[in-house]
């Protein structure tokens, strides 16, 4: 039985954490860089281990150091969070190899879904609708300009590493191809170290949804529901949903189970994410799957009355999920605001510092999830993200109404943040519509 858990992460993620073990009587272990001696998750766990200095590659990227940690402290497992080293199949590896119990799916299962070319391939054997495109991977711009024209374009070139933007470039005619092909080849070579990429046809104006799943040890999955992300900027999401106003409830339990058979086709256990593109017409195609707990998890968590991270805990620790496909039901309609210290007006560019005071809202159907408090300094060598607002209420527009009261109570004095872009962006006639695709920031 898993009683301690070394949480490999920080800021808001690494509270959530500690919080739900502390809730399942579980012992925790804070792992913290020296800029986080003051950081809340090092504040808030059991115990705390210094595992190096501020940069994140000598210490919450360093595999040596986190697993030195749970041996000395004697955890039994590690909750990588999201984001460091959460879908990185190497530190799975590492600590299965040395009895560590790692909370997520195998480390294979890891590596073979961070392979988005044979993730793509994995889908379409398990009949998962994924977007026309190549089904072997290409490393010749000759080649792919082939393979281009059989898709039809505009197509689009991928990573097969890649995922969340990089190393990707739309051709929208031929004559763009050989350009395209090259630069985010380039680019894929710096990035992952490998130059391996595959084609698609390029869907235009799509939602981005996406659906969580549960699976445990024993083959039992089942789907949450669905999050629509398409709030996003330079793919960063902004605000995430649940669920989403474009699903019918017959598109939703269509997706639903398209996102178990994917995750039963991965032989995948623990919480993961089936990302989906949604054309206007309904056509929904595989993009990804997300073998992390998400920042978004909380919309979910919400409208399915489940607790995420417990989940991924029990499941770990080897425990049947105590429920099936038919006990879960969606339950009215939760919003979540990521709040960053930046400043929209200088290019979204990272204002870090001391919070010099700050008053966070509360009351019905408000959750906070953060690790700020009054006096503390955001440090520069981390992710912007400070806080996620979550609401909750039985409809859409009440939800909005409710993210927009809770939206304009926030003080944050001595950084910049994004809260009054985000204020914005609940009072633009297109999100009140519902009117959103991946577009939508870009054509604000
Ligand atoms: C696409 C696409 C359109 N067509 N693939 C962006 C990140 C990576 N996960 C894949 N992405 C996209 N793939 C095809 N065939 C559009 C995007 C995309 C996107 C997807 C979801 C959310 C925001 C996005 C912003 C720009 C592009």
């Amino acid at each position: 039985m898993i009683k301690k858990i070394l949480i490999a992460n920080r800021g808001e993620i690494a509270v959530r954490i500690i919080r739900a073990c502390r809730e399942m009587g579980i012992e925790t272990v804070a792992v913290y860089s020296e800029a986080d001696k003051e950081a809340l998750h090092t504040k808030l766990a059991d115990e705390a281990v210094c595992i190096g200095p501020a940069p994140s590659k000598d210490s919450y990227l360093s595999m040596d150091r986190i697993i030195s940690a749970t041996i000395v402290t004697g955890a039994d497992a590690i909750h990588p969070g999201f984001g460091f080293l959460s879908e990185n199949s190497k530190f799975a590896k590492l600590c299965e190899d040395c009895g560590i119990i790692f909370i997520g799916p195998d480390s294979d299962v890891i590596a073979r879904l961070g392979n988005k070319q044979e993730a793509r391939n994995t889908m379409i054997n398990a009949g998962v609708p994924v977007i026309p495109g190549s089904t072997e991977a290409i490393y010749d711009a000759k080649v792919g300009a082939k393979i281009a024209e059989e898709i039809g374009y505009p197509v689009i070139v991928k990573a097969a590493l890649g995922g969340g933007g990089k190393g990707m470039r739309v051709a929208n005619a031929p004559e763009e191809f050989e350009n395209a092909f090259q630069t985010a080849q380039k680019e894929t070579q710096m990035a992952f170290g490998d130059d391996t990429m595959y084609i698609e046809h390029f869907v235009e104006e799509p939602r981005h949804i996406e659906f969580q799943i549960l699976a445990d040890k024993y083959g039992n999955v089942v789907h949450l529901g669905e999050r629509d992300c398409s709030i996003q900027r330079n793919h960063q999401k902004m605000i995430e949903e649940s669920p989403s106003i474009a699903l019918s409830d017959e598109l939703r339990e269509k997706m639903g189970q398209k996102a178990v058979m994917a995750a039963k086709a991965a032989g995948y256990e623990n919480a993961g994410t089936i990302e989906f593109l949604l054309e206007k017409n309904g056509n929904f195609y595989f993009m990804e799957m997300n073998t992390r707990i998400q920042v978004e998890h909380p919309v979910t968590e919400w409208v399915t009355g489940i607790d995420l991270i417990k989940e991924q805990i029990k499941i770990a620790d080897g425990r049947k999920l105590g429920f099936e496909q038919k006990d879960i039901h969606l339950n009215g309609h939760a919003i979540e605001c990521r709040i960053n210290a930046e400043n929209p007006q200088k290019g979204f560019m990272p204002s870090p510092g001391t919070i010099k005071d700050m008053y966070l809202p509360g009351g019905k159907g408000i959750r906070i999830d953060s690790a700020i408090y009054s006096g503390y300094t955001i440090p520069p060598y981390y992710d912007s993200m400070v806080a996620k607002l979550i609401v909750w209420a039985k409809n859409r527009k009440e939800a909005i109404r409710k993210m927009q009261s809770a939206l304009g109570e926030i003080i944050i004095e001595g950084i910049d943040t994004n809260v009054d872009y985000q204020y914005e962006i609940l009072h633009h006639p297109d999100y009140l519509e519902g009117n959103i695709d991946i577009g939508f920031i870009e054509n604000m």
